[in-house]
């Protein structure tokens, strides 16, 4: 296995992401039957400087299976789609009612509640037609369609949102506080590489290494990012920091403290990081991306 810091990670990010960018533009050009303040508002947050990490994970787990990144590109846009609806919904007055997001104004704060929900149906919509017109052979695309639905479903992203929305008090132990997490945020994480392996026609050893990867990679992400709200500031996370602590939400800090939080994650990304020996010089990047997980402060 590399050892290596995220420097690796950094340098793939410089050179892929106008990739995914250029990508996005792209797909989010629409005809005149889209009205402009749909277009704007669907731009505006997905246009809006992400980190990308999932796109990413779907471009390196399909290098590391041996395909070339711009193969994967249309599901990368895909998985971003996805997210970027999630985030458009989860900032709703509805939801975790916030204003500030990826360093804009959120979606229904610049353009009104309706647009956003519109805004981010939209996004949802269009991340199935991609894989469907664009993954092929088409029983591949099928994979990927139903890999994607069942992550942003009701047995995962929405499932987990839903029983997050239900946690209100900082009620619950760490057992739930994980259930909610692999489904909140670790399936986006999870399928991202799935996508990449399926695109990349991978043997199934091959997948099962990169969900396992995949799963703690995801937990350790939402550990930092609850760090993060404790500890990060609001203009270099580009969203509002301290509201977990605020609403007392169930949060990794607040039942294990920062220590121990930090602690828990950095023991996932090294399990992570394991995950993926079989796969020597070629999950390089994906072990830095892991090392970058663990050591942002964005
Ligand atoms: C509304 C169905 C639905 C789901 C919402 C995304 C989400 C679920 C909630 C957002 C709140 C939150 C802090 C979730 C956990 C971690 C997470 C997904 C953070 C945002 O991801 P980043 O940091 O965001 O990768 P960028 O903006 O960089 O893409």
């Amino acid at each position: 296995m590399i050892a290596c810091g995220s420097q690796l990670f950094l340098d793939y990010v410089h050179g892929n992401s106008p990739l995914v960018e250029a990508a996005l533009d792209r797909y989010s050009q629409y005809g005149d039957d889209c009205p402009p303040t749909l277009r704007q508002a669907i731009r505006h947050s997905l246009l809006a400087p992400g980190k990308r990490l999932r796109p990413l994970l779907v471009l390196l787990a399909a290098g590391a299976c041996g395909c070339p990144p711009r193969a994967a590109l249309p599901a990368a846009c895909a998985v971003e789609m996805v997210h970027t609806y999630s985030l458009i919904h989860d900032d709703l007055p509805a939801m975790d009612n916030d204003q500030y997001r990826r360093g804009r104004p959120c979606c229904h704060v610049q353009f009104g509640e309706a647009q956003a929900i519109l805004a981010g149906d939209a996004l949802l919509a269009q991340a199935f037609e991609i894989l469907a017109d664009e993954v092929q052979p088409a029983d591949v695309a099928v994979r990927c369609c139903q890999a994607l639905a069942r992550a942003a479903g009701p047995g995962a992203l929405v499932g987990g949102q839903a029983a997050d929305l239900e946690c209100a008090g900082n009620t619950g132990d760490l057992a739930r506080l994980e259930h909610i997490h692999r489904r909140k945020t670790g399936a986006l994480f999870r399928v991202s590489l799935q996508l990449g392996g399926l695109i990349a026609r991978a043997e199934r050893s091959r997948l099962d290494a990169l969900d396992a990867f995949g799963q703690k990679l995801g937990l350790a992400f939402q550990i930092i990012d609850d760090l993060l709200d404790e500890q990060g500031n609001a203009s270099s996370l580009g969203k509002s920091v301290g509201k977990d602590r605020k609403q007392a939400k169930l949060t990794f800090p607040a039942l294990l403290g920062e220590a121990r939080s930090q602690q828990r994650a950095a023991a996932l990304i090294d399990e992570a990081q394991a995950e993926l020996r079989a796969f020597g010089d070629r999950a390089g990047c994906l072990q830095s991306l892991a090392q970058y997980v663990l050591e942002r402060n964005h």
